[in-house]
């Protein structure tokens, strides 16, 4: 097969540049998550990690990955689930707390969400989002449906979600948003892919009420991810077009309104308004003072 031409150095980003034969590493090649990129994994720095007196342990911080998992242990002690107490630690990512040893030891990929359950001898370590929403459901039984074809279709849009959202964030967020400079290039490849996808959920929830059948951990990992492309992440709403997205807007509206995923979406939330931020969770009433410090700012 014919190599595809290349294209004239004078046309590239920055104009004239030529991929040297090997890569090495450029520390000075800038972007917004310079300080944490590395080409190798493993530890930085010895740190163990902080042990609380539940026994699910959550390191992580309330990113769209993030808040999948405390949405899920929200929803699983709404519904009765007194086992899913937990503690939530935060994980300072832009400081580089995930390539701490402790951390490290959890997840070989250093990113979070990072999870340990010490209910289990010895503890078993979780890694993944979607590898942390299928544990937990199996474990309490709970927003995973056993019937083959509906816990099938549940699998499906979990993998699409997590498939999916890296061209969200690490394609169209970053280009768009986080990137030194604005490559029309990689806007318009990603910004496609991006409307693309929220086409693809469009047109599956004119015809479903949610993703699977029942509200599942399919929609806990899809919301957050979409859901926060239609409140505005990255500032990209209008540019999206989001609104058009009709099916989307109703899905993730009824999503918004439940209790567990409004206390979820505060945890380790440091993107939040300092008052509506629960860096760490150890119990429920560390949710329930930051809610009703919200409630009582609304109503003044
Ligand atoms: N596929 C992973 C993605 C996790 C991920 O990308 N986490 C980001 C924050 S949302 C992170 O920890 N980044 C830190 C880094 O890249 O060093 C999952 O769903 O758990």
């Amino acid at each position: 097969m014919a190599d595809t031409p290349l294209p004239d150095p004078a046309d590239n980003q920055p104009p004239g540049y030529v991929p040297p034969k090997i890569w090495t590493w450029d520390k000075a090649s800038g972007g917004q998550f310079a300080n944490i990129n590395r080409p190798v994994s493993g530890a930085t720095h010895e740190k163990e990690l902080p042990v609380g007196r539940h026994p699910l342990q959550l390191y992580s911080l309330g990113t769209p990955n993030g808040v999948k998992v405390t949405i899920m242990l929200e929803e699983l002690l709404a519904a009765g689930h007194q086992g899913a107490e937990y503690d939530a630690w935060l994980i300072r990512i832009g400081e580089g707390d995930q390539f701490g040893s402790g951390f490290v030891s959890v997840n070989p990929n250093s990113k979070i969400p990072a999870m340990m359950d010490h209910s289990l001898d010895p503890p078993l370590r979780l890694f993944e989002s979607g590898s942390i929403l299928v544990y937990l459901a199996e474990k309490f039984g709970a927003f995973l449906p056993t019937d083959a074809r509906r816990r099938a279709e549940t699998f499906n849009w979990l993998m699409w979600q997590m498939g999916s959202a890296p061209f969200v964030g690490g394609g169209f967020g970053h280009f768009y948003h986080y990137a030194p400079f604005r490559i029309e290039y990689a806007i318009d490849r990603y910004a496609m892919e991006t409307k693309r996808q929220l086409h693809v959920l469009d047109t599956h929830l004119a015809e479903h009420e949610y993703l699977a059948g029942d509200y599942s951990i399919a929609d806990m990992a899809v919301f957050p991810w979409y859901g926060g492309l239609l409140r505005g992440a990255y500032n990209a709403a209008e540019f999206l077009s989001v609104e058009d997205y009709r099916n989307v807007v109703r899905w993730a509206a009824a999503i918004e309104a439940r209790e567990p995923v409004q206390r979820g979406r505060l945890v380790n939330a440091m993107a939040l308004p300092e008052e509506q931020r629960v860096p760490e969770r150890h119990e429920a009433a560390d949710i329930d003072r930051v809610r009703e410090a919200m409630k009582a700012a609304a109503e003044a």
